[in-house]
């Protein structure tokens, strides 16, 4: 086709890891521990909220506010005010987006401009690189790197450190951003507020924005608290934090997100959400916030989902490494998220018989091979990485565990044939 024809940055839109795998998982009807949503269904409280919403009368059919419906935004602002210590705008400070997706759609759209670089912090949601790329930006990276113990301890993501110096030495005068993701997706790791203060003094000595990919904010471990970097001082006003009602209230498919920072930002992510949705399903919206409106008075206490659901998702955590560990796949264990990833090395798996190409890294061959021969789902972790520092990072899969136990056990079982030998 000619290149008159259409636009740079939408050519590899077919390459996409959630394609391929779920594609595959779904043709081999394999165990899925790929793709991250759960196999079970969000607390009653958010179901009956949306129910009551659809048959409550005819506004919850119609367009509601644009840039976030009311109840929605207002909650947000105070539970989220309450969280960083500062007052927060409804109406001016946050933005409600199609899924944590779309608010970081709205941010790349809404402050990179051609030429300016991005850091982002390796592993990252790979969706990262081509919104950066689409809006004329350059991603520069940097990966957390494993310190190495003594070999002694279970491996923990707390153990992926970033180098203050490696950060640092990529800031140039064209950096415009960095890009964290605390809990981070795959890794489980959960910033420090040291680690994030290291993070906020460079962002301030620069002037650069910061975005904080939060959407597992509420799911932590072992003691881990997730902290906010738009808490710390100077950074609510080049801050903007992102989240996911998917992910807090274990409903991906009702796609409702946010984006929260200063009014001066916001009102940037506003255009490009006007540009594109206008507006966000109103049932939706108000499902959500009437369970932020219940976890708000809850908070704290154990009628939390908030303290409920982490707890629920920590026993499946010591399931899976379990399961993993037993079949030689030695997992990182995550502080937080619901992912997990495993050291494939240990695994000697004889390829030459797979549908892959010579060149393809180890763990997609790897995943293909447990999905076509095993009939278990899961991610390859490069796909979190950039091309130049993919192969250093080939020999880990992901595993979702916020399944359904009997999902975790007939992984399990599956897994147990790999201690057989193949
Ligand atoms: N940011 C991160 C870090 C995410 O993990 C997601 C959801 N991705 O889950 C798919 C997977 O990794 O298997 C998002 C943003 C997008 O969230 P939402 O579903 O609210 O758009």
């Amino acid at each position: 086709m000619s290149g008159r024809l259409h636009a740079r940055g939408t050519e590899r839109v077919h390459k996409n890891v959630w394609l391929e795998f779920a594609r595959l998982a779904a043709d081999y009807k394999a165990v899925n521990l790929g793709q991250g949503f759960p196999d079970f269904s969000p607390p009653e409280f958010v179901q009956d909220a949306f129910c009551k919403a659809v048959s409550g009368g005819h506004q919850m059919h119609q367009y509601t506010r644009p840039f976030g419906h009311p109840p929605l935004v207002h909650i947000l602002a105070k539970f989220f005010g309450r969280i960083v210590g500062r007052e927060i705008d409804p109406l001016e400070d946050v933005l409600v987006t199609v899924g944590a997706y779309q608010a970081l759609f709205c941010a790349f759209q809404a402050l990179i401009e051609e030429g300016d670089e991005v850091i982002i912090v390796e592993p990252f949601f790979d969706c990262y690189q081509p919104m950066v790329k689409k809006a004329g930006g350059k991603p520069v990276y940097v990966p957390l790197r494993p310190v190495s113990g003594d070999g002694s301890a279970v491996p923990s993501s707390g153990d992926w450190v970033l180098s203050p110096e490696e950060l640092a030495s990529k800031f140039t005068p064209r950096t415009k951003a960095v890009v964290i993701n605390t809990p981070n997706n795959p890794l489980g790791k959960v910033y420090k507020t040291e680690e994030l203060q290291v993070i906020a003094d460079l962002c301030i000595k620069h002037d650069v924005l910061c975005i904080s990919d939060e959407v597992y904010e509420w799911l932590t471990y072992d003691g881990n608290k997730h902290v906010k970097i738009a808490g710390l001082p100077g950074m609510w006003e080049r801050t903007v934090t992102i989240g996911s009602a998917g992910k807090t209230f274990s409903a991906t498919g009702w796609k409702v997100g946010w984006a929260i920072g200063s009014e001066q930002i916001i009102q940037r992510l506003k255009a490009m959400h006007q540009m594109s949705v206008f507006d966000c399903a109103t049932a939706a919206q108000e499902a959500v916030a009437r369970g932020f409106e219940r976890e708000y008075e809850l908070f704290g206490t154990p009628e939390s989902y908030f303290q409920q659901l982490p707890a629920m998702l920590h026993q499946k955590r010591e399931k899976l490494a379990s399961c993993l560990g037993g079949a030689g796949l030695q997992p990182v264990m995550p502080e937080g998220g619901y992912f997990m990833i495993a050291d494939t090395s240990s695994v000697t798996v004889d390829f030459s018989d797979f549908m892959s190409t010579d060149d393809e890294p180890h763990d997609f061959r790897f995943v293909k091979w447990l999905i076509k021969e095993k009939g278990l789902a899961t991610i390859p972790v490069s796909a979190f990485y950039s091309p130049e520092h993919r192969k250093d990072f080939d020999k880990y899969i992901r595993f979702c565990f916020i399944k359904e136990d009997s999902t975790l056990d007939a992984a399990d079982d599956i897994l147990r044939t790999f201690s057989q030998r193949q």
